[in-house]
């Protein structure tokens, strides 16, 4: 199926308080269209939660839960098991942001998926605590500008690299690992259908661009959610039962084309965007080298 195919009911509705141009409620949107109404959404402290799940603005026509932030992926897990004691069919999603998976929820996210709970979980990817005012996480990437990587005359930004969420996803070997980008919603929406049909853990990782704390005009978050894939900052792929298939090869566009467009980044050195541009270059390396087995 393709975008354009899906059902024009939103079960991720307008009058949401995100942000324009938020990526986070793109995935959103097309995840709930895809999912449909016999899915039960759990949330953890984050953007998403507050602009689609707080009283009055509520935006999912589905139950949904806030949890605490440490406990998204086990929360889910015991619901869906109380939904299977029950007879019920009803699928379980997490939604959470990177704050909540690769730093604050990664242990009740790698313990659900060890015990390969039935569950989806979706990381959507701003690359950073955006709900609290910008602070970095583990998945903010090298250089960038958060309000606890300061541009100053001790540090210039973050000083370390993205922590690869999906690849110590894909360490549990669990039944299905991908990477997807708003900036390419076709192959996002193949991935969130094979997700919606396995059983057992399936994580997704989505980059959703952040306007507000990526410091960038708000109409570009589709194009930015393409140049990360075509310089490759951020690689489309999934590994199914175990199978790694790379499902966009990048260009391999400079880091610069991406980076000169959003504000967190505009201070970088010319030794800081070498630094950076090597890491693509060693991340792909490696990355394309699964594929030759
Ligand atoms: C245990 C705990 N620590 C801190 C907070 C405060 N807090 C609420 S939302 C949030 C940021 C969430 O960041 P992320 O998961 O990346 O999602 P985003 O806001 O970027 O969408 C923080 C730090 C909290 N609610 N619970
Ligand atoms: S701060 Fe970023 S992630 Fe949060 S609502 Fe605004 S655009 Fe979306």
């Amino acid at each position: 199926m393709k975008i354009k195919d899906l059902s024009l009911e939103e079960l991720f509705t307008s009058g949401h308080t995100a942000c324009p141009g938020c990526g986070g409620a793109i995935v959103a949107r097309i995840a709930m269209k895809v999912f449909g109404k016999n899915t039960c959404a759990y949330f953890p402290a984050n953007c998403l939660l507050v602009f689609g799940g707080t009283y009055p603005y509520n935006a999912f026509k589905v139950p949904y839960l806030h949890v605490l932030f440490e406990n998204s992926a086990v929360c889910a897990a015991g619901i869906s098991r109380a939904l299977k004691k029950l007879g019920r069919d009803a699928k379980t999603v997490a939604f959470a942001g990177d704050g909540g998976t690769a730093d604050i929820g990664m242990q009740s996210l790698s313990g659900a998926a060890e015990r390969n709970e039935d569950i989806i979980y979706i990381c959507y990817d701003n690359e950073a605590y955006m709900n609290t005012g910008i602070q970095r996480s583990g998945s903010t990437p090298f250089g960038a500008w958060t309000t606890t990587t300061p541009v100053g005359k001790k540090i210039a930004g973050k000083e370390v690299f993205k922590k690869d969420v999906p690849r110590i996803m894909m360490a549990h070997d669990v039944p299905y690992v991908a990477t997807a980008s708003i900036g390419y919603p076709n192959d996002f929406l193949n991935k969130l259908e094979k997700a919606r049909d396995m059983k057992g853990f399936r994580y997704l990782h989505v980059f959703a661009p952040c306007p507000t704390g990526w410091r960038y005009d708000p109409a570009k978050t589709v194009e930015i959610g393409k140049l990360a894939v075509e310089c490759g900052m951020w690689t489309l792929y999934e590994c199914e039962n175990g199978v790694f298939r790379i499902t966009k090869k990048p260009k391999l566009s400079p880091v610069t084309d991406y980076i000169k467009l959003q504000g967190r980044f505009r201070h970088m050195t010319e030794e800081q965007v070498d630094t950076l541009q090597g890491w693509v270059t060693e991340k792909w390396e490696k990355i394309s080298g699964e594929t030759k087995g």
